[in-house]
């Protein structure tokens, strides 16, 4: 693949040192090849979404990639894996978490890879960052913009620290 697409990834951790834990996690991104790194969000403690747990830390990242929406989940599991990532609960406590949300327009629904990310449009802790760096990018299911979704659903449990 020689042509680069926009991609929007979500990252997250409540365990562990997840400010450092996130930080590591897009220094591994941009020193990936086919990768590049060309926003990054604020960072926002967020009220857990899910069985109780601690707060979370969340962000969003966009990059340019060279590589198949396949490819780049092998990656970003892998990644997950070299912070000591171990699945247990759904929606559990985790020290890295890291989602692919949007690659192009692309909509693709396979049983191990689907984006947009199924959840993406409810989630305050996911659009808000998002916001932040792609209001106008448009999810393709919907067609609506970033800066619209984020307004239909409630942000009061995500606070930028
Ligand atoms: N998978 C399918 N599509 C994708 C995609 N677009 N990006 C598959 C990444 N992975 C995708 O994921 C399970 C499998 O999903 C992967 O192996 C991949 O093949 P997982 O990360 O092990 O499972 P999970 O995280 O428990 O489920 P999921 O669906 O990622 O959970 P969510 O919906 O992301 O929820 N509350 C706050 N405040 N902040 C959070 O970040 N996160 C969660 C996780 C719950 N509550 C939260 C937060
Ligand atoms: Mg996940």
């Amino acid at each position: 693949m020689s042509q680069s697409q926009q991609c929007a990834i979500a990252l997250g951790s409540n365990l562990g040192d997840s400010s450092a834990i996130l930080e590591a996690a897009i220094v591994m991104l941009a020193k990936t090849p086919g990768i590049t790194v060309t926003s990054q969000s604020s960072w926002y403690q967020t009220a857990p979404v899910g069985p109780p747990q601690p707060d979370y830390l969340n962000g969003c990242v966009i990059i340019d990639v060279q590589l198949t929406p396949q490819d780049l989940l092998q990656i970003t599991l892998s990644i997950e894996k070299q912070f000591g990532r171990e699945r247990r609960e759904r929606w559990g406590p985790r020290t890295l978490d890291l989602d692919i949300l949007l690659f192009d327009n692309l909509i693709i629904d396979t049983p191990t890879l689907q984006i947009p990310h199924p959840r993406m449009s409810e989630r305050a802790f996911v659009l808000v960052p998002l916001a932040e760096i792609a209001p106008d990018w448009l999810e393709p299911i919907s067609g609506c913009a970033i800066a619209q979704l984020v307004q239909r659903v409630d942000c009061s449990g995500v606070h930028p620290v």
